[in-house]
This record gives C-alpha cells, sequence and structure tokens, in this order.
C-alpha cells in the first residue's frame, strides 16, 4: 500500500526553503490513513551489526566516542525526565568538533535565545540563520539516530556508517528553554577504518520518505517492529527528511506537528503531546536506515516533520495478537 503526497507551489529560494523544511514553517499538509495488520506475523530476523549502547540522560549521552565504520545499531535507552532523541552528523573533512559547536551550535543557540526572549520575530529567523551559518553547514551529512524517545522507553536506529568525524546532538528543549545541546547533549564521535560485521536487519515495515511525502509498505504488530526507511531525494541543500512514531492520546495530529515547529516557543519540551517510542534522523537522499519500536495496540502517527517542507502524518493501527 502507497500513501503519498504533492507538495504545494512554494515561493521561496532554495536556501530559504531548507529553512523552511527544517523549521516546519509552512503549512502542513496531513494525510490520514489506516493500515490494515495482517494477523500473520512475520519473524523479524535477529541481526549482527556492530551494537552501540547509547543512554540518555537529563542532559548527556553515555556512549563511547570512538566506532568502527559500517552497518551500526545504535540502542539508545532514555534514563531520563524527558523526550530525547541522538542526531548523528558526519563533519566535512578538516572540521572538528569545536568548529562545529562554535560556528553551528552557537549561531543556532543565540537566534532561539533572540526568539524565546522576544528580540526577533520568528520571521526573522530564517534569513538571521542564512546568514549566521558558515558555507560548510551545507556540507554536514546528516547520517540518522534515533528518533524522540519517551522517558523510560529504548529504540534503536541502524545506519551504513563511513569512516570519519561526527557530532551526536539532541535539541529538544528543557522546561526553561535551553536547548538540551546546550545542558551537554552535544558529543564528538570518531568512526574508524576498522570495518564492523555488514549484515542488515530484517524489516516488517517499509518507509519511503521523498519531497512527495511518505509512503508506507508492510505490517505493524503488538511488539518489536523493524522499519526500513529509504531516503529517496534530498531536496538541494536541505536537512533532509526524518520519521518518528508517536502513539496517539489525547492530542490532535496538528497539535503534534505543532509542537515539532523549531519556531514554537513551547515546542520540543515537556509536555510532549504523546508518546514517541521511535524513529530516525535525517539521512542524506539514496540512503537507507532501520529503526525499532515496541508497540503496544493502539493508534500511532507516523510523523515526517522535514518532509517536502511540509509535515506529513500517517495514521497507524497496531491491533492487539
Ligand atoms: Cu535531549
Amino acid at each position: 500500500m502507497n500513501l503519498n503526497l504533492n507538495p504545494g507551489d512554494i515561493m521561496t529560494t532554495p536556501r530559504t526553503l531548507q529553512l523552511i523544511a527544517f523549521l516546519g514553517l509552512v503549512p502542513l499538509m496531513i494525510l490520514l490513513a489506516a493500515v490494515q495488520t495482517p494477523a500473520a506475523a512475520q519473524d523479524v530476523a535477529a541481526s549482527a551489526v556492530s551494537v552501540v549502547e547509547v543512554e540518555a540522560e537529563d542532559y548527556a549521552f553515555r556512549m563511547p566516542g570512538e566506532i568502527p565504520s559500517g552497518w551500526t545499531t545504535f540502542e539508545l535507552a532514555n534514563r531520563g525526565d524527558e523526550h530525547h532523541f541522538m542526531l548523528i552528523a558526519r563533519l566535512p573533512d578538516g572540521m572538528a568538533y569545536d568548529d562545529y559547536v562554535t560556528d553551528v551550535v552557537m549561531p543556532f543557540n543565540e537566534r532561539w535565545y533572540d526568539l524565546r526572549d522576544g528580540r526577533i520575530d520568528s520571521d526573522d529567523v530564517m534569513p538571521l540563520l542564512t546568514e549566521d551559518l558558515p558555507e560548510w553547514f551545507w556540507n554536514v551529512e546528516f547520517m540518522g539516530g534515533p528518533g524522540y524517545l519517551a522517558p523510560g522507553l529504548s529504540g534503536t536506529a541502524t545506519m551504513n556508517l563511513e569512516p570519519g568525524t561526527y557530532i551526536v546532538e539532541c535539541y529538544m528543549r528543557t522546561a526553561d528553554g535551553e536547548m538540551h545541546s546546550m545542558e551537554g547533549m552535544l558529543d564528538p564521535l570518531i568512526v574508524t577504518d576498522e570495518p564492523s560485521i555488514e549484515e542488515i536487519p530484517a524489516a516488517n515495515m517499509r518507509v519511503e520518505l521523498s519531497e512527495a511525502g511518505m509512503s508506507v509498505d508492510g505490517y505493524l504488530e503488538q511488539g518489536t517492529n523493524t522499519f526500513e526507511v529509504h531516503w529517496m531525494d534530498h531536496p538541494d541543500g536541505t536537512f533532509g527528511h526524518d520519521v518518528h512514531i508517536m502513539r496517539l492520546e489525547d492530542s490532535t495530529p496538528e497539535e503534534v506537528v505543532e509542537w515539532l515547529n523549531f519556531l514554537n516557543t513551547d515546542a520540543l519540551a515537556e509536555p510532549a503531546p504523546g508518546t514517541f517510542v521511535g524513529g530516525i534522523n535525517m539521512m542524506p537522499a539514496g540512503s537507507t536506515g532501520y529503526f525499532t519500536a515496541d508497540l503496544e495496540p493502539g493508534q500511532y502517527l507516523l510523523v515526517s516533520v522535514y518532509t517536502g517542507a511540509m509535515g506529513v502524518l500517517t495514521e497507524v493501527t497496531v491491533e492487539g495478537s
């Protein structure tokens, strides 16, 4: 089964579009569709990829600083009292962790403070950030990592990583409006030339992300589900697509997307509009990545915030077994 959306025309420059896509500014098109859950459950093969265990606390990652290259599963356990995620990015050759902190994280943080404290309007953020960020920022490769995870939950993301210098980051926000990255959730990660075992997980749900929207094919079941995610395209210079799964509680889909909009001052901070149970962050076009999520029976949203400069939502049902 495929579910697709066509983006509307957007009057903007490519660079502005990148930031709009990243910040979730454009009016959102929403698609709701039920996915049938076949009764028969297919075994999910055990994976033999290199596994990196990561603990997220309020506010730090506990993880190794150096890992082998190749297919790698990050097992993120959220030990904190707030939602966390783990975005992984490969820096351009010659750039170091300190460059990313100084030239990327600090400008984002300053503009966030400007917005939070009312010195600038949300309309000012994009043009100012475009001026602030260095040219090399557009060559940073966002390489996935586990998506939003509620307190007490664990999830995995599996990606094929080239050797290089990476950063890991969570930029959720505290109740005081501080980005988690500024509170300690920003670390260097070296991926070495040493290869890991290259065997990839088997999936029961396939997700394709493109500027045209999100399509899903497969089934979900009670228990552990493995999602195989394909990045079909990458609009010029953008931050790329992501996808997360959230258990629907009292919130509307519109409220969920509002909460994910970087430019809303109460976005990305507790209370979250529901329980995020897994996902995978942005990756380049042509990439394949995997994530797992443990699902109980209920209604869920698959959310791709940055897809096609739109928030895209797909509602899915998990039946009891
Ligand atoms: Cu965090």
